[in-house]
Order: structure tokens, then sequence, then C-alpha cells
């Protein structure tokens, strides 16, 4: 196949360009460096140094053979994307260049605006860019569980039937967004869903949960995928893991009841390469939830603690005042079927599994910065409802 990832020098997609590549597909690995740009911006630079995508790119090259092509451009911009697509014809474009990190929209209005933008321009320039570029390329669209939101009923997987005074028929399944990141992956959605519709377009969106995990697959220090512990890019996990490890109290936001679904790295791959490589139909819009485990928040800070305890680690868990408008202790049960029909087999997160993102992240124990772990205290109370600040709420140790 003939692949684009867009986002390619992210957290997923560098690791995703690497197994295509070792699978034998030709890929063009496309991205604008913003998250990079934005992290040196806000002071909340990765665990990992990581070479740019070219170097990368060339790393690879050397030490395995494997080769693809870079482009750096901003994917927004209709002209440049299309123009690619014309040129390579792709059979798959991968799509995960969309800013990603709910504290960062949640910071200000530009920033909320820039998420908007970013995520909507980004998928209609795809749209474009498919249509008239490449009209037979399957759509792979990183999309988010959290446009569900957290309803009192299972999470079918993107649609349901519905019957209304006799008469019935099938709907995309109400989604319900509770910030504005989450909105932009609705609005993606449906964006998708229009084109597949009106345009005969081949789309896959993937509503998948908190992506966990590092790059330790024997993967050489300087071929690594990026792995965050800041509080605006960092995932509630890979964050518990770094705390765990520099002697930071796990920060728990409320009371901790919040629900999600959770996937580790290697099978978020494993799971875009599934999807990839048995495409939707043409009109179609196939949506699969794409998570191995459901957990709270506190559920998975204890898993830390206990795990971490047990390698030695003093481990203190705190409550801090929640930064987000959030459900807390809601009923959650996401539907998890269609990748398995398609073979996925999920590696659940185990004792094992936290042990070995431990001792990899111990490993680099003095690079943790305890600064990033959370803003300061005056940002912190701008995003809570009420104005708490990390101090001033005691602070409650729960064990
Ligand atoms: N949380 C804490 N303490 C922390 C960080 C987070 O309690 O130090 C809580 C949050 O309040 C939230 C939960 O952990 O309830 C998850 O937060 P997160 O930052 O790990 O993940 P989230 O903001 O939900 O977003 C992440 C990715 C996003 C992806 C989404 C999948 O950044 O790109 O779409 O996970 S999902 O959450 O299933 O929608």
């Amino acid at each position: 196949m003939i692949v684009f990832i867009l986002g390619a020098d992210g957290y997923i997609g560098w690791p995703l360009t690497r197994s295509f590549l070792a699978r034998g597909h030709e890929v063009i690995a496309i991205d604008s460096y913003f998250r990079r740009r934005a992290a040196l911006e806000l002071d909340c630079e990765p665990l990992l140094p990581s070479p740019t995508l070219q170097k990368r790119m060339t790393l690879l090259k050397e030490r395995t053979g494997l080769s693809g092509r870079v482009y750096i451009g901003d994917v927004t911009d209709p002209e440049f994307l299309t123009g690619l697509c014309r040129r390579y014809e792709p059979n798959v474009i991968v799509h995960l260049a969309e800013q990603r990190a709910v504290p960062y929209a949640m910071m200000n209005a530009r920033k909320a605006a820039f998420t908007l933008k970013t995520n909507l321009l980004s998928t209609i320039s795809v749209i474009y860019a498919v249509i008239e570029g490449a009209p037979t390329c399957h759509i792979v669209k990183l999309g988010s569980l959290g446009e569900y939101g957290t309803p009192n009923t299972p999470i079918p997987e993107g649609f349901c039937e519905m019957t209304i005074h006799g008469r019935s028929d099938v709907f995309l399944f109400p989604r319900h967004a509770l910030d504005v990141y989450h909105l932009s992956k609705v609005m993606d959605t449906d964006l998708l869903f229009l084109f597949a519709k009106s345009d005969g377009l081949a789309v896959t969106d993937l509503m998948q949960g908190v992506v966990y995990g590092v790059d330790d697959s024997g993967t050489p220090p300087d071929l690594r995928t990026n792995f965050q512990y800041d509080h605006v890019f960092g995932t509630v996990l890979n964050r518990f893991v770094a705390q765990a490890i520099c002697g930071h109290p796990l920060t728990v936001y409320g009371g901790g009841g919040q629900m999600r679904g959770f996937i580790s790295l290697q099978d978020a791959i494993e799971c875009i390469y599934l999807a990839a490589s048995h495409p939707a139909g043409r009109g179609q819009l196939r949506v699969y939830n794409q998570f191995t485990d459901t957990f709270s928040v506190i559920q998975l800070a204890r898993k830390v603690q206990a795990v971490a305890q047990g390698m030695g680690n003093d481990v203190r868990i705190q409550r801090l005042p929640n930064p987000r408008r959030e459900g807390e202790d809601s009923f959650y049960q996401p539907e998890f079927r269609g990748l398995r029909e398609l073979g996925f087999q999920p590696r659940l997160l185990d004792e094992r599994a936290l042990e070995r993102m431990l001792r990899f992240v111990g490993a680099y124990k003095t690079r943790i910065d305890q600064r990033k772990i959370l803003p300061d205290s005056a940002e912190f109370a701008a995003r809570t409802r009420d104005g708490e600040s990390p101090g001033a709420r005691d602070e409650v140790v729960v064990c």
C-alpha cells in the first residue's frame, strides 16, 4: 500500500510510520512540527529528546534500510495535500495531524480557536485532497472515545437504531463532548459522514481511548517516540508513571471517579494498521471504538501506586481541584467489537506492563523536570471552576 501518515512526527505517528515501513509499505510521512513548537513555547518538552522527523528517517534508513519520504508542511493547506495526493495516489491516508490536547484547548480563546481551526481544516483538507487527487483512497481518522461523553447507556460503535413514534432509522449515536477539543472531533466525524454520503468516500473513524506506554521494543534511543509527562501534552497514565518515578504525588483531578478507556501505544498502532489494511466500503463511514481497558482515574492511580511501591518507590496520591468540566462516577460501557472482528488481540494493562513502563521511565529519572507536572498556581486556579489552586484544598492522601 502507499500510505500517507499525517502527524508522522507525533507520539503515535512516528512508531506507526516505522510499523508500516517494516511491513513493506510505501510511506509518505507528513508533519507541520506544530507539537514540537508548542511544547517549546510552553516549556513542556518531552522526556526523551527526539531528532527531527527528517533526521529520524535518515537514521532509520542507515540502521535498517527502511526508508520513507518526509514532507514538512501544513495539512490544513488544501493545495499542499491535494498536490501530494495527485503525485503519489495513496491507498490510505492516516490522519493524526490534529491538536490533540484537552488542556491546550482550554488555555485561552486563541488556543481554543486554534484547536477548532486546525482540526476541522485539516479534516476538510484531507476530504478534498482525496476527492480531487485520489478518489478511491481510504481515510483512517483518529477520533476520540470522548466524543461520546459518558452517557448512562452502553456506547455502541458509532451508530444506533432509534424508533420514534413507531418509525425506525439508524443514526450516529448522540455525542456529548465536554470540551472544545472533543467537540472538534465530533465535528470532524460529522464532516466525514457528510462526504462519505455525498462523494462516496471510504472512511474509518477510530474512537480511541487514552493512549499510554513507551517505545521500548528494542528501538535505539534516537529512534524512539517522544514521551510527554507535562500538564499540557502528557496523558494521565504516562504522567502518573513519571510522577511515581520522580517522587511527585500522583495528581488525581477531582475525586478521580472519571471513567476512561485506555489502550497501549503498541495496541493503538496494531488497531490503526488493521483498520488501514481492511478498508471501509465506498460511501461508508465505519466507526470502531478503540480501547482495551476501562478504569477510573483513581483506580489507575492506585494501580500505579501499588506496582511502583512494589519496586521500591514511595508513592502518594494527591487529589487536586479538577481543572476540567467532566462527569465523575458515571456509568461507562463502550462496546468493543469491530477491531476484534478484524483479528485484534488486546493486551491488557497488567502489572508487567506497568513495571516495564516504570523501568523505562526510571532510566530517565534525572531528566524529569517536576516544574512541568502542574501549571503554576495562578494558571491552575484560572482553569478550575471555583478558582481553586493546588494549594487551596488540603492535600488528601488516599491509600
Ligand atoms: N487526569 C487526572 N490527572 C492528571 C491528568 C489527567 O486526573 O494529571 C484526568 C483528567 O481529568 C481526565 C482523565 O485523567 O479525566 C484523562 O485525561 P488525559 O489528559 O489523560 O486524556 P484526555 O484529556 O481525555 O485526552 C487524551 C488525549 C486525546 C484523546 C483522548 C481519548 O490527549 O487526544 O482523544 O485522550 S479519550 O479521553 O478517551 O477521549
